[in-house]
């Protein structure tokens, strides 16, 4: 590939892994190209053009579609895919490259036989930006249950309070994220005054991918936009009190930032569903997993066993009982799913779950000791 063409492509992540993959049999005379935007049977995606870097919109060729089993193989915001131009500012996706990450959520069927599928929100992502605002909406359980999800997507997890403003003990109140969020940094900021912003440089260096997740409101939009300097998206309006539950972004966007960070905002999950088994959960409790090690009974439910760790550590004030009782609650869901799952998906999610994050090993490394 021209050399240019290269350098277009890596201010938008491209990577070697990906030359590779796309210099596979059978792609010969296709180009690559990232998408930016995933709508309703369409793409939009970034090409590298003679002049620079080039928006197409694009459609999924017929046999992507024909072959496609689940909706999760079709292309997803953050994908490296291989096109043919069909016309000026024009393309047709024929391949989504191997995904490096995926951050998904579950979406089981309506009745007992349906098949559950997953749907991918973001792809190639390096971090996953969890975001819960702080005030009258802070709940580290609902950040939870998202960090389960960031810690089997494959993209290392960053646990963002925004609006700090807003908090009336934010000491208190991190300190409850940082239990919450073990293995996971905990940045808090306040996009609207401006500050803070500087603990997420570390993880927005050119050509890396971080996604926003987080229920709608939280601010995740106003922060893209703090982040960036300039109205790169829409944001709710002040006194949106009277719409609540109501998204303001609707589609998952893929934006370069001046740094040559990429960030992808998302509209706020409406439910989160788990796409994990239960390892993902244990990892996004290793708290409650190191004293877990010393009950004497390992399948311990931790719920009035002989010889409970966790149990000793709850009423010795280490451990809260609400974090016990999520453990207990996420666990219940992914048996659940794991029961209505068919064995091939939970062999995928096994599969992805194999590629955890580095920081979860970390984690571990730094702990091993305590235990
Ligand atoms: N006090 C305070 N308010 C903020 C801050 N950041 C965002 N907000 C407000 O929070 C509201 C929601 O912000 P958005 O950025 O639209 O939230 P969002 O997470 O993108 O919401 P969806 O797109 O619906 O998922 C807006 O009214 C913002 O002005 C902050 O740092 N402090
Ligand atoms: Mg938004
Ligand atoms: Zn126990």
């Amino acid at each position: 590939m021209h050399l240019e063409r290269e350098t277009i492509l890596a201010s938008y992540g491209w990577s070697e892994g990906c030359a590779e993959a796309a210099r596979a049999p059978g792609y010969e005379g296709l180009e690559p190209a990232r998408v930016l935007e995933t709508r309703r049977g369409a793409w939009t995606v970034l090409a590298a053009g003679d002049s620079g870097p080039e928006e197409l919109e694009a459609t999924v060729a017929g046999r992507l579609l024909h072959e496609a089993a689940a909706q999760a193989d079709l292309p997803a915001t953050g994908d490296w895919v291989l096109i043919r131009r069909s016309g000026p500012g024009a393309a047709v996706i024929q391949t989504v490259l191997p995904r490096r990450s995926k951050f998904s959520r579950k979406r089981p069927g309506e009745t007992e036989r349906d098949r559950i599928d997953e749907q991918v929100i973001a792809a190639n992502v390096d971090y996953a930006f969890i975001v819960g605002a702080a005030g009258k909406d802070w709940n580290p359980r609902r950040a939870e249950r998202y960090l389960t999800l960031a810690w089997e997507s494959g993209a290392q997890p960053v646990l963002v309070i925004t609006k700090a403003d807003l908090a009336e003990d934010l000491e208190a109140l991190l300190s409850e994220a940082v239990e919450a969020a073990p293995g996971a940094p905990v940045v808090a900021v306040c996009a609207r005054e401006g500050w803070g912003l500087e603990g997420l440089d570390p993880y927005l260096a050119p050509g890396k991918t971080a996604v926003l997740l987080g229920s709608s409101g939280t601010g995740k939009s106003t922060l893209l936009n703090a982040l960036a300097g300039s109205e790169l998206q829409r944001v709710q309006d002040v006194r949106a009190d009277d719409h609540r539950g109501r998204h303001t972004t609707t589609t998952r966007t893929l934006f370069r930032l001046p740094s040559g960070a990429l960030v992808i905002d998302t509209p706020g999950l409406r439910e989160i569903q788990l796409w994990a088994d239960g390892q993902a959960v244990d990892s996004s409790f290793a708290d409650i997993e190191a004293y877990a090690e010393s009950c004497r009974f390992r399948d311990c439910s931790h719920d009035g066993e002989p010889g409970c760790a966790v149990r000793a550590a709850v009423e010795a004030g280490d451990l809260s009982e609400d974090r016990v009782e999520s453990w207990r609650k996420l666990r219940r869901e992914v048996e659940y799913l794991e029961r209505r799952g068919d064995p091939v998906a939970a062999a995928a999610a096994r599969a992805v779950w194999k590629s955890r994050s580095k920081a979860v090993r970390a984690y571990d490394k730094a702990t091993r000791g305590l235990r």
